[in-house]
């Protein structure tokens, strides 16, 4: 029996065995397998050569375009960004992976046009597996819809899912140490609904046979099995709604409750047309707020504040992580740094490596010589 047989059989038994505290071990042991046996089937796929999608990591952040068929990728990408992506009002323009840079708030935001994810799919062109390998390495998703067709959502959605990128979840906290003996032993910060005989099935699956596991929140067999496995990518989203030039203002009540039916904040969904280049501006804005990234001005000695080339780092990121992406070497030369902005107590606060940086925050690094 080929993997795919396997696979299709651990599904329909899956599918066939009711859920109930009796069979849950089970289940978890058969979801355990299938997640193996999909991981096996991915690498035997990508092992195949193929390739032609190896699109380097460009710029301060990439953003993945996804989308079906003439939602209007290729035409979001050539009003965005640089790039000269094929468009047409006709099905599989694209059949490849499109990437354009968008230059915005001072920083390099690689946009890929992904169209594989379904064309591919859809066409038997095109290899989904190597699209989604470039889905992977985004630090944000941009789901496009076209304004009449809300549901494909859900197809995208599936179609990610399924390869094992996990959209706007924190990635579940449990962690496994190995140990020399001692079997396995679970512990749980929470009252876990699943038993800890099912936790201990689907490790034992996964190869572990001394453990210590620990769960620090409510999981179900498939969060419990992302945890286990070290290959799920957690990726961020937005949803950009196109063609809305198309609509009458009346319309909207009835897309926004389209939206709510996919749990689709329609606040949070921006409305754009590509087309006619609206909205746009508020899709960079919000690309640029879910990838968190933030501009630092740096003051260099002698040539005052630099407010046109930003250093682009990320929410949540130190004086240190600065020096490191400006290179030169700072680990040993490092004295001390200045900060004025949003981040400081007051202009020019003396800091060390390990302080905080806000966006727009004025940063000067005082080196030994
Ligand atoms: N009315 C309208 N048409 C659009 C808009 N964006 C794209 N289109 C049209 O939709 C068709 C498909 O666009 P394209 O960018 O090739 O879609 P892709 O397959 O997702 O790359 C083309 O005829 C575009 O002119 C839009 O905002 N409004
Ligand atoms: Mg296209």
């Amino acid at each position: 029996m080929g993997l795919e047989e396997e696979i299709e059989e651990i599904e329909e038994e899956i599918a066939e065995t009711p859920y109930n505290k009796s069979t849950e071990a089970h289940i978890g042991r058969l979801k355990s397998k299938l997640a193996q046996k999909k991981e096996k089937l991915e690498q035997q796929d990508s092992s195949g050569g193929g390739g032609g999608y190896a699109v380097e990591k460009h710029g301060d952040a990439t953003v993945a375009l996804v989308g079906f068929p003439s939602v209007g990728k290729s035409t979001l990408l050539n009003a965005l960004t640089n790039a000269d992506s094929e468009t047409g009002a006709y099905e599989f323009t694209t059949l490849d992976v499109y990437p354009g840079m968008l230059k915005y708030n001072g920083a390099n935001i690689q946009l890929l046009d992904v169209p594989g994810l379904i064309e591919g799919a859809a066409s038997g062109k095109g290899d989904g597996q190597a699209v989604l390998s470039v889905v992977r390495t985004a630090d944000l998703v941009v789901f496009m819809l076209d304004v009449f067709e809300i549901d494909q959502y859900q197809r995208l959605y599936e179609e990610l899912y399924k390869n094992n990128v996990r959209v706007d979840q924190d990635p579940p906290r449990v962690s496994i140490r190995r140990k020399g003996k001692d079997g396995l032993s679970v512990t749980s910060s929470v009252d876990l609904d699943i038993d800890e005989g099912t936790v201990k099935e689907v490790l034992r699956d996964q190869g572990f046979i001394n453990a210590d596991v620990t769960v620090g929140e409510q999981v179900d067999l498939d969060r419990l099995i992302d945890g286990v496995m070290d290959n799920r990518e957690y990726i961020p989203s937005i949803v950009a709604v196109n063609k809305a030039d198309l609509i009458e203002p009346d319309y909207i009540e009835t897309v926004n409750e389209s939206l709510r039916e996919h749990d689709i904040d329609p606040d949070e969904a921006v409305f754009i047309s590509a087309e006619e280049q609206k909205g746009l501006e508020s899709l960079k804005e919000e690309i640029w707020d879910a990838l968190g990234l933030i501009r630092i001005y740096m003051d260099k000695p002698g040539r005052g504040v630099d407010y046109e080339e930003p250093v682009i780092v990320r929410r949540g990121d130190t004086v240190d992580d600065v020096c490191r992406e400006i290179g030169g070497r700072f680990d040993e030369r490092f004295r001390f740094a200045r900060v004025s902005g949003a981040s400081a107590k007051h202009d020019d606060q003396q800091v060390g490596r390990d302080h905080e940086l806000a966006d727009e925050d004025v940063l000067r690094i005082v080196a030994e010589k």
